[in-house]
């Protein structure tokens, strides 16, 4: 590890992203914090020098820079009262809401847009301070949507793109926002705005157009096809394209595929007793990823028996997340409520029809859950894309297993031919798919499975940097 001053702007390719890759514990040591985005995106990053411009995970740490075997890590300090105003606020209660179809009623908090608009400055600060001349910059998320604005005003030579991985609304629940216009200009700095979806694309360069004085084309968007543009007042051609994520599949597969993980997903059946069949959900515990509507359609069809309470179990993995965020803490009561309700009503003496985990798991097991489930449940109301649909279908390649996915989702555009889609909002249509999926003719499920996997296997995440990279121009 070296000190980063002694290279200062002197990376050609940039991340800026809310977290760094490496968290900071309390005694100021570093950890990896792996993830999607991190596997994706490390090695192109090392191999061209790059750096990462992040919050170390820790109000008010000010950390130096550093580099470590060829990539330069800058973290960007951020106060306690920031984190309460710019993430916990505006980001988690304003944002993220808004940007979900209002599943939940968003704040808006004149005092936490200040502090965001502040957090942005200081990320677009950072960022300016690490590029090299004609650098490349890709800022991630609906943290620091105004960070690509700012950062042309501080720095015109560089090269920057912006990814959204949440939604973006329609222009209707858009314009609720009291802070419309600044956004969509802050966005409007970026060379390249990329979505998950060719929707969230559309409805973008349709805001873009309604609000700003920004003229678009109309072609139709679509994956790996034409990206769609819009002409800012300045000349400049801004490009919006639709870059669905995906997870790292191979490694998946593989960890699949590992004796010892088929071995865990054995045992766990044993461990349940046996059934004949196991449900599986695995989630960040969010209101928008409709836990609770999948438990309710579970335990309408344990009602009616159309599956055997006796022969069936649910596992429920949900991980902590944004505690101290209102909603959240609303949202996990009601789950456990809900929880404890259905196997009280349907469950017996050592035989819970609900098993419910409210921890992070390691990876590796995981993939034994997804590896011993017969049918994975992933019910959003809305979700950007859903990596877990991804992960659980890149780790079947026995081909076995069924996918009950939400049309809402990113993922459903792309998986659509193989799950089992469903309205999150029709509990009939949710309890239908539940018994259709664990119940459906063996060799359809295969064919079904196959699909999916074949096409996650070759859109994986890597595919997804490189193709959003290429469209800013780095080959
Ligand atoms: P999230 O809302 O966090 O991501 P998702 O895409 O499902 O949703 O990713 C969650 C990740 O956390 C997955 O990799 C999953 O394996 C992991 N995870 C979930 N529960 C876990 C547990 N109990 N233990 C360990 N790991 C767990 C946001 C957007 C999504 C978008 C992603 C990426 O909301 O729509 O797909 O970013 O762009």
């Amino acid at each position: 590890m070296t000190h980063a001053e002694d290279a200062p702007g002197s990376s050609d390719l940039l991340v800026v992203a809310n977290r760094l890759p490496f968290d900071l514990d309390a005694d100021g040591e570093w950890h990896r914090s792996p993830g999607g985005l991190v596997t994706a995106l490390e090695p192109t990053l090392r191999a061209r020098g790059g750096a990462w411009v992040g919050w170390p995970g820790r109000p008010d740490a000010d950390p130096d820079p550093f580099v470590e075997d060829g990539l330069t890590i800058r973290p960007v300090p951020i106060s306690a009262d920031e984190v309460a105003a710019y993430y916990e606020g505006f980001a988690n209660a304003t944002l993220w809401p808004l940007y979900h179809d209002v599943v939940a009623r968003p704040h808006f908090e004149r005092s936490w847009w200040e502090i965001y608009r502040r957090v942005n400055e200081r990320f677009a600060d950072a960022a300016a301070d690490a590029a090299a001349d004609g650098a490349t910059v890709w800022v991630q998320d609906y943290q620091l949507q105004l960070v690509p604005r700012l950062l042309r005003e501080r720095r015109p030579d560089l090269r920057i793109g912006f990814f959204l991985h949440i939604p973006f609304p329609p222009a209707e629940l858009f314009a609720q926002l009291p802070w419309r216009r600044p956004v969509v200009d802050g966005l409007l700095g970026a060379d390249v705005v990329g979505f998950q979806t060719a929707g969230g694309a559309e409805n973008f360069r349709r805001v873009a157009a309604r609000l700003t004085e920004a003229s678009a084309d109309d072609v139709p968007i679509t994956v790996g096809g034409d990206p769609g543009h819009v002409t800012a007042p300045d000349g400049r051609t801004i490009t919006i394209g639709a870059h669905p994520i995906s997870v790292d599949a191979a490694d998946l597969e593989a960890i699949a595929r590992q004796d010892d993980t088929v071995e865990r997903a054995q045992a766990l059946r044993h461990e349940l007793g046996d059934p004949r069949t196991v449900l599986l959900g695995v989630d960040r515990l969010d209101y928008t990823k409709g836990i609770d509507v999948r438990l309710q359609a579970y335990a309408e069809v344990l009602d009616d028996r159309r599956l055997d309470p006796a022969e069936t179990v649910l596992i429920q993995v949900a991980t902590p997340s944004r505690e101290r965020v209102e909603h959240y803490a609303e949202t996990r009561d009601a789950i456990e409520l809900t929880v404890g309700r259905v196997n009280g009503e349907y469950g017996s003496v050592g035989h819970p029809v609900v098993h419910y985990v409210h921890q992070s798991t390691p990876r590796e097991e995981l993939v034994a859950f997804f590896r011993a489930a017969d049918v994975m449940l992933v019910t959003p109301y809305r979700d950007g894309m859903n990596l877990v649909a991804k992960e659980y279908v890149a780790s079947r390649p026995d081909g076995a297993g069924a996918l009950v996915l939400s049309e809402f989702t990113g993922a459903a555009d792309e998986l659509g031919e193989g799950a089992f889609l469903v309205n999150p909002h029709d509990l009939d249509a949710v309890g239908d798919a539940i018994v259709t999926a664990a119940t459906q003719d063996p060799a359809d499920a295969r064919r079904r499975m196959e699909h999916m996997h074949a096409h996650v296997l070759e859109n994986d995440v890597e595919r997804w940097a490189e193709g959003f990279l290429a469209a800013l121009g780095v080959t």
